[in-house]
């Protein structure tokens, strides 16, 4: 069996690593724009070969599509224009309602599955991806009945494989939650890395306190700018209705610090320590 990885960054590779180690006998195919990324990736033992779309996707058994949101996209029609009867195309991006829908329009929709690993770092790359990645984390498939059974069972099998426990939802849920749950992390830690960035000018105090809080809360600043613009582009009522609610509790919170309300304050972190219960 061949398997393609298009896109072998961080998640796509480490997809291959897990599912290598397993299987040692499915043979990847990488396929990325980036020559670099091509020649990291055989070297690190994620994929067996690299070639250009066209050639990887006509011997392929699972497409795998794991580029930024508004590349697959771009691909995903050429793709299941070029995929071969009883193969499978599944996409691990970060959105989901436009992804669905181009597939949606697709002759051979249902050949394709909608997949997000709710898994990831703040870091890029096939020199970023490790096999340990995707064990234990979840995954969500959206418009589950769209998908043929085959497709759909070959796409669940290889991800529990992987150690993944499975969701599922309607895209328009998808991608209501993930604005909140994660798009909206990621605007407020690269708005906090740029608020301390700008008014901190002295790089030496910020490095002094990398082991505060500080670190923590704006990790997700590091992340990729060609990976999330797309998403937060994709995605933009939903996060723009996060950002309103996120930016009213920030005014709040300013005003009761203006009016020295420490009582409010309390109350106000009292119910976000709620949190603990949800993720703890
Ligand atoms: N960037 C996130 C982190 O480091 C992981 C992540 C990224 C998860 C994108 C999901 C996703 O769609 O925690």
């Amino acid at each position: 069996m061949v398997v393609s990885i298009v896109g072998i960054g961080l998640l796509g590779g480490s997809f291959a690593l897990a599912i290598r180690e397993k299987y040692p006998k499915i043979r990847f195919v990488g396929v990325d724009t980036s020559t670099v990324n091509g020649q990291l990736a055989l070297a690190k033992g994620i994929v067996d070969e690299v070639l250009p779309l066209e050639e990887a996707v006509a011997q392929s058994t699972l497409v795998v599509m794991a580029t930024p949101v508004n590349i697959i996209i771009d691909l995903l029609p050429r793709v299941l224009d070029l995929l071969p009867p009883g193969a499978t195309v599944v996409d691990l991006g970060s959105t989901k309602e436009l992804i669905c829908g181009i597939a949606d329009a697709h002759s051979k929709r249902a050949q394709f599955v909608a997949a997000h690993p709710m898994a990831g770092t703040e870091n890029s790359g096939p020199s970023a991806a490790f096999k340990e990645l995707l064990p234990g984390k979840n995954l969500i498939i959206c418009d589950r009945e769209k998908s043929n059974p085959d497709s759909l069972t070959l796409t669940e099998s290889l991800f529990r494989d992987a150690g993944m426990k499975l969701f599922y939802m309607t895209p328009q849920e998808h991608d209501l939650h993930l604005a909140y749950v994660s798009h909206l992390s990621h605007i407020s830690a690269f708005a906090l890395g740029l608020t301390v960035l700008e008014k901190e000018k002295d790089e030496q105090a910020i490095f002094d306190m990398a082991s505060t809080g500080f670190s923590s809360t704006v990790r997700l600043a590091k992340s990729s700018p060609q990976m999330w613009a797309p998403i937060f582009d994709q995605n933009r009522i939903n996060v723009s209705d996060a950002l309103s609610a996120y930016i009213e509790f920030l005014q709040q919170f300013k005003q009761v610090i203006d009016d020295q309300d420490v009582k409010t304050s309390l109350d106000f972190m009292q119910r976000a320590n709620v949190i603990r219960r949800v993720l703890d």
